[in-house]
């Protein structure tokens, strides 16, 4: 599988303020949100991953296993609980978030020096592309 662990930035940005919609994220938090810059701070040990969403407002971090579902917690993002599952599907890892909101998930993958990342809520496509930092 492809190695997307390192320190990544965020460079653009679509649909953020509709998928946090989706999930009921208040306003002020949205205004906040949308006005951040991000940073993704990924490490990868075989199935292991740690993947940190950081800004001077707040974090977030997630630690899982590729195969291996677990409870998730969206502390500070929606606050909701999700049984989360990861896979590899090509060149893509892909997450399955199963609770209260359908269709809800995203996906990681490398196009060129570019970290992609789909998030999903419902009909809401959400797409963030970062560079190396
Ligand atoms: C921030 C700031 C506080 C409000 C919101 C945020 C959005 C975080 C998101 C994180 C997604 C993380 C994923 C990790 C995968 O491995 C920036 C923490 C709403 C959308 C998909």
């Amino acid at each position: 599988p492809p190695d997307i662990s390192g320190k990544w930035i965020l460079e653009t940005n679509d649909r953020l303020e509709d998928y946090m919609k989706a999930l009921n994220i208040d306003f002020a938090t949205r205004k906040i949100a949308l006005a951040l810059s991000q940073t993704k701070l990924i490490t990868q040990d075989g199935d292991k991953f740690t993947i940190k969403t950081c800004s001077t407002f707040r974090n977030y971090e997630i630690s899982f296993t590729v195969g291996v579902e677990f409870d998730e917690h969206t502390v500070g993002l929606d606050n909701r609980h999700v049984k989360s599952l990861i896979k590899w599907e090509g060149n893509e890892l892909v997450c399955t978030q199963t609770g209260q909101k359908a269709n809800r998930g995203w996906k990681h993958w490398l196009q060129g020096e570019k970290l992609y990342l789909e998030l999903t809520c419902e009909d809401v496509v959400c797409l963030q592309v970062f560079k190396r930092k």
